[in-house]
């Protein structure tokens, strides 16, 4: 399977890959649905949504702030190393994460979009103006923008539209490539999880990398089950040197 699927990695002119939570499960972040998923701990409606920020920004904010302290103690693993890998041997390529943890760019991932936003950004409810916010933990919870109004994290909740730059990039890229590798995601959150299946109207083979089966499974041409930090760089591996 994995030499079938290095086989049709080598042979393509462009690549798209979309990553989710699984890809960073191996560094120590939770994912969301899985066993231990935060979403098994938390309630979405509670965190995760524009009325929950309206409502009690502090408590939002007082668990973006302990994510943001687990975030920072992780680094990347395998899964991402061998992603920026596959980018540095040439030829057109995006890699299209739904994480928000910033590790693909650790590890060296340069063409990146991050569709649901990133955990160190936040940005003022009153200018929209995005910037950085570095600190570890956090000094006021929650925090305000030099304007007085408060900040949020840069990050896209549910029933929120994604940016349109990035959304729009990732489905170019859908569209046009010829091979999709999708690794780490339970494919349930749209429209992500469209992404695969699109590439696959247009005719790109479809690769999926996770332990468990998704909904997507049955559609896709190799579904290589097992860890993202064991599957992907053996793939990697097998493509041998750069040409
Ligand atoms: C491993 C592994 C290892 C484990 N190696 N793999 C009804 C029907 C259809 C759609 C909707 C609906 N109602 C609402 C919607 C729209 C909604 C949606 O899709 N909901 C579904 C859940 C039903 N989408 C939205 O709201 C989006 N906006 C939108 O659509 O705007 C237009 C619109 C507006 C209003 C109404 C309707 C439409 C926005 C989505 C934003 C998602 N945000 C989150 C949280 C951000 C907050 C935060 O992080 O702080 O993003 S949700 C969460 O899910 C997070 C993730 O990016 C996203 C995807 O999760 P992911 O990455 O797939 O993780 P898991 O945990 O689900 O899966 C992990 C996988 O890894 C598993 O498969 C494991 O097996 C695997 N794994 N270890 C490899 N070592």
């Amino acid at each position: 399977m994995i030499a079938d699927a290095a086989e049709r990695l080598r042979r393509a002119k462009h690549i798209a890959v979309l990553t989710g939570a699984g890809v960073s499960a191996e560094s120590g972040i939770p994912t969301f649905r899985g066993e231990g998923g935060l979403w098994r701990q938390f309630r979405a409606e509670d965190l995760a949504t524009p009325e929950a920020f309206g409502r009690d920004p502090r408590l939002v904010w007082e668990w973006y702030d302990w994510r943001r302290q687990k975030v920072a103690a992780c680094r990347p693993n395998p899964a991402h190393h061998a992603l920026a890998a596959l980018e540095s041997r040439g030829g057109e390529f995006l890699l299209i994460t739904q994480n928000i943890d910033d590790l693909h760019r650790k590890a060296g991932s340069r063409r990146l979009v991050e569709l649901h936003g990133n955990i160190w950004r936040v940005r003022c409810v009153a200018e929209g103006a995005v910037s950085e916010l570095p600190d570890v933990p956090l000094r006021e919870i929650p925090p305000r923008c030099a304007c007085g109004s408060l900040l949020r994290p840069d990050i896209v909740w549910f029933g929120e539209m994604l940016p349109a730059e990035p959304l729009d990039r990732a489905f170019r890229a859908a569209e046009s490539c010829d091979l999709f590798l999708v690794a780490g995601t339970s494919a349930l959150v749209q429209p992500a999880a469209s992404l695969p299946l699109l590439a696959k109207q247009r005719g790109a083979t479809v690769i999926e990398v996770n332990p468990e089966p998704t909904p997507i499974s049955p559609l896709v041409d190799i579904s290589l089950q097992g860890k993202a930090g064991e599957i992907l760089p053996a793939l990697v591996a097998a493509l041998g040197p750069t040409p």
